[in-house]
């Protein structure tokens, strides 16, 4: 499916219909009078927050939205009908932002939510309604309010828990690959990825999403490489997770670059918590390790993970790092969307929870390279199930 994540349309609500301008008149009948009926109101511009889209590229295809006119007063105090609405769907995660890119005008982060951005105009009044004691044959009828019209860039920036960071070809990727069912792309070529990708890490009954974006390099904000601006994707993230190629020389350096492009880009990249990993540890030798943590340790300041996205190696660790992070961030801001939930994953009693378990079970047979670290299975790993490693292992692999 294509990705678009930002796209500028022309909406335009209703106008309203004309108010009516009539008289009663029948034979035999005395006392007619005015009876223009009131004009129906213009069709609002409507925008809808729906959780089974993931992509704005419907609005490359179509740019103008126009709701309906509403009808017109008519005869025998006939109020005209509304016109129709015009109702955009955008994904979970979509802010409309005003033409000149200053103002958020709304910020879809709920699915289900609605809001009306452009209202319909009214009806005219009939002439009914000018109807008095002293003026009991008014001729006067009015015209429809003109609806609103606008030009509004919609802007998806997703909703995810964690996001992953880190230079092309650090292996962002195939993270997402070991510890999620999501299938992105991987190559050992620099912008393999072109755009963000969505996972759900499955944890001790739990569950978070984590969002793989295209690698950074030194002067992306200034538009290098692919620039900076899938980084709006990981704004709303509650922790990053920085992957650094180990099999680099300089590992400090790499880890400074990235961190250096976050800052410029803002956003509040750089007050989020933050997890660092030595990736690719499987093709380095023990002492190299060593040495490579060490040095990244002094750069970030803070410990750092080993890890190897393809060996499985310290997957589990970092994960149970990044709920860390997620439980406090949404203990202490509930408010904050949970991006479980506006996925549609949100709880373990939900449906949708129980099928995607069994699809998963299903599954089993063809899917390798998601063991975690101690040869679990990263998805089906909860607390209940006291039995560690082997066991577990042995078990799955069965089916
Ligand atoms: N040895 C080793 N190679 C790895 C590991 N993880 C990823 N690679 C390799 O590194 C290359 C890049 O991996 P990707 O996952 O595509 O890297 P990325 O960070 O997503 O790269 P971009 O999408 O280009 O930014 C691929 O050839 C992977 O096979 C690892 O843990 N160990
Ligand atoms: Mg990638």
């Amino acid at each position: 499916m294509k990705f678009l994540d930002q796209a500028k349309i022309f909406i335009k609500s209703g106008d309203g219909g004309a108010g009516g301008c009539s008289f009663r008149r029948e034979k035999h009948m005395e006392y007619g009078g005015p009876d223009g009926g009131d004009g129906g109101r213009g069709g609002d511009v409507i925008i809808e927050c729906v959780d089974n889209l993931n992509t704005l590229i419907d609005y490359r295809y179509q740019q103008h939205f126009k709701a309906a006119k509403g009808d017109h007063g008519m005869g025998k105090q006939r109020t005209g009908g509304t016109g129709d609405h015009v109702v955009l769907k955008v994904p979970v995660g979509t802010q409309i932002i005003d033409e000149e890119k200053e103002v958020v005008l709304a910020d879809m982060t709920q699915a289900g939510q609605s809001l009306v951005l452009l209202r319909g105009g009214d009806g005219g009044f009939g002439n009914l309604h000018y109807k008095t004691s002293t003026n009991q044959a008014p001729r006067r009828s009015d015209p429809g309010w003109p609806g609103q019209e606008m030009w509004v860039w919609l802007k998806l920036k997703m909703i995810a828990d964690a996001g992953l960071v880190g230079l092309p070809n650090a292996g962002k990727s195939t993270f997402l690959a070991a510890v999620t069912r999501a299938r992105p792309k991987i190559a050992d070529y620099p912008f393999t990825t072109l755009h963000p990708n969505l996972g759900v890490v499955y944890m001790g009954g739990e569950e978070f999403i984590l969002a793989d974006i295209p690698g950074l390099i030194e002067g992306a904000h200034e538009g290098a490489g692919i620039g900076d601006r899938f980084l709006g994707h990981i704004e709303r993230t509650r922790v990053l997770l920085h992957l650094v190629d180990g099999t680099q020389d300089d590992v400090a350096e790499a880890y400074r670059v990235v961190c250096g492009e976050l800052a410029a880009y803002g956003g509040g990249l750089t007050d989020k918590p933050e997890i660092v990993a030595l990736n690719k540890c499987d093709s380095l030798p023990a002492d190299e390790i060593k040495e490579k943590l060490a040095a990244l340790e002094e750069a970030c300041g803070h410990k750092v993970y080993p890890l190897s996205g393809i060996a499985g190696i310290g997957l589990k660790d970092i994960l149970g790092q990044l709920f860390f992070h997620i439980k406090e961030a949404r203990s202490q801001d509930p408010g904050v969307v949970v991006a479980s939930a506006a996925a549609g994953t949100a709880k373990k009693g939900n449906e949708g929870f129980y099928r995607r378990m069994k699809d998963a079970e299903a599954d089993d047979g063809e899917d390798d390279g998601r063991y975690g670290a101690n040869g679990e299975w990263i998805w089906n790993d909860r607390p209940d199930e006291g039995d560690e490693g082997e066991e577990d292992d042995d078990e799955e692999s069965d089916h």
